[in-house]
């Protein structure tokens, strides 16, 4: 047997089986399998909304679009996240448009300190010309931001030192924010002395008091367990914040139409349901969280504006955002000083 004849001997029962059996993925793998990350506990609503959704997506596309969660900063701080998203190493990603704003500034602008009363103003604004003008932005910046935004909530203010009950009480507190200017700026303006760290680092910092306090919604305060190394709750409700699901633009174009339509219902869809989730756990968590330990105390709010007010805060950031995004926002919140 010549070496030619002896090789096509060997590759005969290879040729001779149909194609699907020499691919290198199993039949059953999904053509599509896309990772969405996130900075929140498995146990929170939007991880859980977006495991029903990722449900969905893969029923109603036949198996063909897989989306697996990454709860709890598993691939990287948000910081390191957003990189990834850009590259797109990563292809869905939940980020505060507050911590957004580092490559997308205008996507700060839903926290401006006291802006929203209630969802009462906040749905209709963010699903509305302010959400669709932020949007814009970032699409501008080659990220594609799905229509509605998650819930994380009104934040709220716990400290292992004392309780917030005046502007003045800001004073000097080593507060852990999350990486974005408009916090720091905000907290220096009220006083306070913001430390910069990602969710993922939080609980450490406090537990060490590289920090003492921190900000969040009652649903995260639950969920990461500060009440564990935090023992004051202020309701301070000083800003709203929410998730921005955006999407690598390539990871998304590539594919199918029908698959993009699937996709984008089925997220959006799980966004609305997990924003009842979330309204409902923060009117509803304090009790437990008093029951853990975390002492609450309510806090009257105009002062703290007034203290922003005078210190510039209002002014500074209109300032930044400019006069069209900045009338976007009142026209939703009312005027701000
Ligand atoms: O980092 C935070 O504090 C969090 C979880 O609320 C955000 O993602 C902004």
């Amino acid at each position: 047997m010549t070496l030619l004849s002896r090789r096509a001997v060997a590759l005969a029962p290879l040729a001779a089986l149909p194609l699907f059996a020499i691919r290198t993925r199993p039949a059953h793998a999904a053509e599509f399998s896309y990772k969405f990350a996130n900075n929140l506990p498995a146990t929170h609503p939007l991880n859980i909304r977006a495991n029903e959704a990722a449900r969905r997506i893969l029923d109603a596309t036949g198996g063909r679009v897989e989306i697996r969660l990454f709860p709890s900063s598993q691939l990287g701080s948000d910081t390191d996240t957003l990189s990834q998203l850009r590259s797109g190493a990563v292809e869905l990603f939940t980020i505060s448009g507050l911590i957004l704003s580092t490559l997308v500034p205008p996507a700060s602008i839903n926290g401006i300190g006291f802006a929203f009363k209630d969802y009462g103003q906040v749905w209709p604004a963010m699903d509305g010309k302010l959400g669709g003008f932020v949007r814009a932005e970032i699409a501008k910046r080659g990220l594609l931001a799905f229509e509605h935004i998650w819930d994380n909530g009104f934040r709220q203010t716990t400290t292992s030192t004392k309780p917030i009950v005046s502007p003045a009480d800001f004073a000097g507190l080593k507060l852990r924010v999350p990486v974005s200017p408009l916090w720091t700026s905000m907290f220096k303006a009220l006083g306070a002395a913001p430390v910069s760290i990602n969710i993922n680092e939080a609980y450490s910092a406090l537990q060490t008091h590289l920090a003492d306090g921190q900000e969040n919604p009652l649903a995260v305060i639950d969920t990461v367990k500060f009440y564990e190394v935090q023992k004051y709750c202020s309701l301070t409700s000083h800003m709203w914040d929410g998730y921005w699901l955006v999407a690598n633009r390539r990871a998304f174009d590539r594919l199918p139409a029908d698959a993009q339509e699937i996709v984008a219902r089925e997220m959006n869809r799980g966004a609305l349901d997990q924003r009842q989730d979330v309204a409902l756990l923060n009117s509803t968590l304090q009790d437990k969280l008093a029951k853990a330990g975390l002492a609450f105390n309510s806090v009257e709010t105009a002062p703290f504006r007034d203290a922003l007010k005078a210190a510039g805060f209002y002014s500074e950031w209109r300032g930044k955002y400019g006069e069209e995004a900045w009338g976007i926002l009142e026209a939703a919140t009312g005027g701000l000083g």
